[in-house]
């Protein structure tokens, strides 16, 4: 159900989106930060797994305006390159457990021969005590079962960490106040031997003063890994607030000697709680903070800092930053990328997608995403978005460099009939070449506009130019010419961008229009984007792009673009790829606007060939 009201979160963004903006209005096309990873819900407990060339999130998730550790379900995020983090939604919540009431706190995903098993503490219904239970599915994103229909261990704690040995032994690590292991059996859903109590001693977990019943600094989030032969065991410190401190061990059961502190207390929230991988030669470093606005110690983001290992192995200081890793690598744009994949989604929200994962929604005016390292190559020539709206529809900006940064191209969505009512959107795209941060602008009336499901560019030439002469009739006639004796005129009282556009009068067929010759722009076998708005000067005629093709003394006619109804009221976009090729020598290519039926004037504008 999509809400009539902004949420306070979203409210907060929005109001933090103008915060930020306005640097970008003194200096055009910002970079912008990364972190927090995601800005869509409130997220908490990082739980990163690298697996088949992606890093897997796992996340819990803060309820909006939570005043406690309110939890009811947790989250899947990936990317193949830090920077891009695709958002896979909710696949296990409180449900998955029939036993389990409340509490969806910090859990941990370990795979083992093909399979994923997802730990996490939740309040046991019959104790009303906090329980582990194990969840197991058969891809990374889940669908995830119970894999017991009970707790795996209920001694009333919590965060839960699975490492598993060289040797193939795994352990379950868990506890606070204290900490403890037991042994997984190969199944990942039992084990052998009694929970053990890991011994907190000052040498091995550091010192806390003024709390007799906590003598050592170890709070709770165990993260225990293997690194050159040492174990380590990264943990949340003292409370509250807490830092980020770890210990190492020559052996997975111990002995334990603290090292010291890895993040000092930062961030906004009193809690923290860390997930430590290595991932394409890089070591990144999880972890939560109140970053986002709204943010506090019940409303936490996670976010990831890159760092590299000492040479002895300890790990150094590392501070929360807005900016994030380094992206490891670039993002093709040329193959379909999902609209929830993103480096930043500023103001928006995502939801199930009735054609399978995940779409972003309750899109309103002046919000965008922002996808990062966008390799564009040699050029674009066209957008191709897939979208749905149970509105009137809207626009999506393809800008570079910032949300405010160079327009490379402007895709006209309709209203489709229903928010999962989808369609595809193509425009043309200009100038969009290189490496360069994508953002993807929505624009439109009050309310929701859209929902967008995927995207791909198409392939252009370096000039990703416009084939097309004065395309935007800001020149007047010049470069058009009219068919069949009707005539043209530059009409100063419509437009619709600039200040003018092109009016086609005093047609005696359908087939007269505004018209181009474009015979030696053209490649055989090329694929063009045509892209006109298009309004009538009477009536309700059905207009659409054609172009004539002649050679070797045949004619053949290409419809660029569908037919669309046009009205007196507003501008319709015509928009298509088509691919264009002949037989023998080309001899003539015309590009003209045409109506299906009738000889209602036209006015036409901003358009593009390409
Ligand atoms: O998210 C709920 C609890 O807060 C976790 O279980 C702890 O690690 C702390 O982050």
């Amino acid at each position: 159900m999509r809400p009539a009201l902004l949420t306070a979160r979203r409210k907060a963004l929005v109001a933090w989106s103008v915060i930020l903006l306005l640097p970008a209005l003194l200096f055009p096309s910002p970079a912008r930060a990364d972190n927090p990873i995601v800005q869509t819900i409130y997220t908490a407990d990082p739980a990163p797994l690298v697996h088949n060339g992606r890093v897997y999130l796992y996340t819990g998730h803060d309820e909006d305006g939570s005043t406690y550790f309110t939890m009811r379900d947790w989250h899947v995020y990936s990317s193949a390159d830090m920077a891009n983090w695709t958002d896979h939604g909710s696949p296990m919540s409180l449900s998955t457990f029939a036993w389990a009431d409340a509490n969806a706190w910090a859990g941990h995903v370990a795979s083992r021969n093909g399979r994923f098993y997802w730990y996490v503490p939740v309040r046991d219904r019959a104790s009303g005590s906090m329980a582990i239970g194990v969840a197991v599915g058969d891809s990374p994103t889940g669908p995830f079962r119970d894999a017991i229909g009970r707790p795996l261990v209920n001694n009333g704690e919590i965060d839960p960490n699975v490492f598993i040995d060289d040797n193939g032994q795994a352990y379950l690590y868990w506890g606070n106040p204290r900490l403890w292991y037991v042994r997984l059996n190969t199944d990942m859903i039992s084990y052998s031997g009694s929970p053990t109590q890991i011994p907190l001693t000052t040498a091995g977990y550091g010192t806390r003063t003024g709390n007799a019943s906590r003598p050592t600094l170890y709070e709770e989030a165990p993260w225990v890994y293997k690194r050159n032969g040492l174990y380590y065991n990264v943990f949340a410190a003292e409370c509250c607030s807490e830092f980020i401190a770890y210990s190492t061990a020559p052996s997975a059961t111990g002995p334990w000697t603290y090292r010291g502190t890895i993040m000092p207390r930062q961030g906004g929230s009193f809690t923290n709680h860390a997930g430590v991988v290595d991932f394409n030669g890089g070591s990144y470093f999880f972890y939560h903070n109140g970053a986002l606005p709204g943010g506090g110690g019940f409303t936490r983001s996670v976010a990831v800092e890159k760092f590299t290992y000492n040479a002895d192995g300890t790990i150094p200081t590392i501070n929360m930053t807005t900016a994030g890793p380094p992206q490891v690598g670039t993002l093709n744009p040329f193959v379909r990328q999902e609209a929830e994949t993103s480096a930043w989604a500023q103001g928006v929200e995502t939801e199930p997608a009735s054609e399978g994962g995940m779409n972003v929604g309750f899109i309103e005016n002046g919000d965008y995403l922002k996808v990062k390292g966008v390799a564009f190559g040699t050029g674009a020539s066209s957008f191709t978005a897939r979208v749905a709206s149970g509105s009137g529809g809207g626009t999506i900006e393809v800008r570079l460099g910032g949300p405010t940064g160079t327009l490379a191209g402007t895709c006209s969505v309709p209203g489709t009939g229903g928010w999962q009512s989808w369609t595809t959107v193509t425009c043309p795209v200009n100038g969009a070449t290189g490496t360069r941060d994508l953002y993807l602008r929505f624009a439109g009336g009050s309310g929701y506009l859209l929902n967008f499901n995927w995207w791909q560019f198409a392939q252009g030439g370096s000039s990703g130019g416009n084939l097309l002469t004065n395309g935007g009739m800001e020149n007047g006639t010049t470069g058009w010419t009219a068919s069949g004796g009707s005539t043209l005129s530059s009409a100063t009282n419509l437009a619709y961008a600039g200040s003018r556009s092109l009016l086609n009068s005093g047609r005696t067929a359908a087939w007269n229009g505004p018209n181009q010759n474009v015979t030696s722009s053209l490649t055989n076998g090329r694929s063009y984007t045509t892209s006109v708005w298009v309004r009538s000067q009477s009536g309700t005629p059905s207009a659409k792009a054609t172009l004539a093709v002649t050679a070797n003394g045949t004619t053949n006619y290409f419809q660029l673009t569908p037919a669309r109804t046009v009205n007196t009221g507003g501008w319709t976009q015509l928009t298509g790829t088509t691919t264009v090729s002949w037989t023998g020598t080309l001899t003539n290519a015309s590009f003209y606007v045409e109506t299906a039926t009738g000889t209602d004037g036209l006015y036409i504008d901003d358009a593009s060939f390409q």
